[in-house]
């Protein structure tokens, strides 16, 4: 890292250091050295430590989402050390370990005061993150303006972030393990845990046994859920996910009939909650028929390219299913993660079982052609 100006303090000098810049759509992503600027009012520059590579990062290089601006530094599952605060950030010092999230809690919009909701109306949903608040960025290379993603951009050495983007966690936390906790992991756990409030002695399905999807897994035994089926076209993820909590596992290419048919055949009237962790319009609907007529309950985790539509037969409402979405699980991500944080540490679940890979980041588009072939669950880079 080196820095240029004569500012009177560290936290004033813009930084040079490392970052992957996606510049069109499906470019691979370019190692560039990018200048990180200062941060400005209630805003926390952090030296990322480490960073999960998520199925969404790479919807985003492909271009599934239409409201992405390129160039862009894409990566939102990350934890690293703050570095320096700008005026009026309260939470958080440097020398602190924090996660960054991808959804934020900015503590006053309506749904962040509703205990039930953690859908902030500071999230991309509601509002572009490709620039900061004060619609800039903080990132420039080769003289042009990169956008950040989500507002976290974690795929560079140094990022500038909002302070309702990120939270302190435990000092004694291993950055290298709990990035997972920022999206993946709480995704899938919190979907089981939080968003279907699975009930002890239940049956599940869980379509895609990916990072989030063997989360789902793990959320579905710690509440006790008696029978767990995964579901997945890859039939190389089965073992891990049985070490994980899944009791069965099926691959739908090895039946004739759909695989609704076959799982609802398996449990009698259907399971009491699935859960679609592919995103896939097929397999949504696949889930919501999988999940029994009555008290059946569907949580779609999986995003399709905007402007998709799934088509849905009404009938399958009449008798009482449910279906639900989930934004990370259902987590209040600054009052949550840190607690998730603290779990982790008390070892109430093992997440690091999804790490499959760890590179440094230079290897970044390895680690993307490692989730391409579906030979990774999670790489975690170090930077
Ligand atoms: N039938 C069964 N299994 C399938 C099929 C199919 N037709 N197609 C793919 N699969 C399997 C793959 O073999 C793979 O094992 C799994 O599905 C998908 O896993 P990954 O590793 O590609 O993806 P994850 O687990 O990292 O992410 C899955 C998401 C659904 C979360 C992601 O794709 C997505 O839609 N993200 C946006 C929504 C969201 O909530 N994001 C929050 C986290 S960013
Ligand atoms: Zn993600
Ligand atoms: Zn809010």
């Amino acid at each position: 890292m080196a820095t240029s100006g004569k500012p009177p303090s560290l936290s004033l000098q813009v930084i040079r250091c490392r970052a992957a810049v996606a510049w069109a759509v499906g470019k691979p992503l370019s190692l560039e050295e990018v200048e990180v600027a200062p941060p400005k009012a209630r805003e926390v520059r952090v030296k990322i430590v480490a960073t999960g590579i998520c199925r969404t990062d790479d919807h985003v290089i492909e271009g599934s989402f239409l409201d992405i601006d390129f160039p862009i530094i894409p990566g939102h599952e990350g934890a690293g050390i703050v570095e320096s605060i700008g005026e009026g950030v309260t939470s958080v010092k440097p020398g602190d370990k924090v996660i960054l999230f991808g959804l934020p809690q900015c503590g006053e919009c309506c749904f962040c005061k509703n205990p039930d909701s953690n859908y902030c109306l500071k999230s991309h949903l509601s509002v572009s993150q490709c620039l900061l608040p004060d619609k800039t960025s903080r990132f420039t290379c080769r003289g042009k303006q990169i956008h950040h993603f989500l507002w976290i951009s974690t795929f560079a050495e140094y990022t500038v972030v909002p302070e309702f983007t990120l939270a302190k966690i435990d000092a004694a936390a291993p950055l290298d393990k709990v990035c997972l906790l920022a999206c993946g992991f709480s995704t899938g756990y919190g979907a089981a845990i939080n968003t279907a409030k699975v009930k002890p002695g239940s049956t599940c399905a869980v379509f895609g046994l990916g990072g989030v999807g063997l989360s789902v897994v793990m959320g579905c035994k710690a509440a006790g859920a008696s029978r767990i089926i995964g579901v997945d076209i890859n039939k190389e993820k089965f073992a891990r996910a049985k070490e994980l909590g899944a009791t069965e596992c099926i691959s739908p290419g090895d039946f004739k009939k759909p695989v609704q048919e076959v799982l609802t055949e398996m449990t009698g009237y259907g399971v009491d909650y699935s859960f679609e962790v592919i995103g896939t319009a097929d397999t949504m609907t696949a889930a919501l028929a999988s999940c029994n007529m009555n008290t059946g309950v569907c949580v779609v985790v999986g995003v399709l390219p905007t402007g998709s539509v799934v088509p849905i037969d009404p009938l399958l409402f009449l008798s009482g299913r449910t279906c639900k979405g989930t934004l990370i699980g259902g987590w209040k991500m600054r009052d949550s993660i840190p607690k998730l944080v603290s779990s982790y540490l008390e070892k109430k679940f093992n997440s690091d079982l999804l790490i499959t890979h760890t590179l440094p980041f230079a290897k970044i588009n390895e680690g993307f052609e490692l989730l391409h072939t579906g030979k990774s669950i999670r790489t975690v880079l170090l930077y």
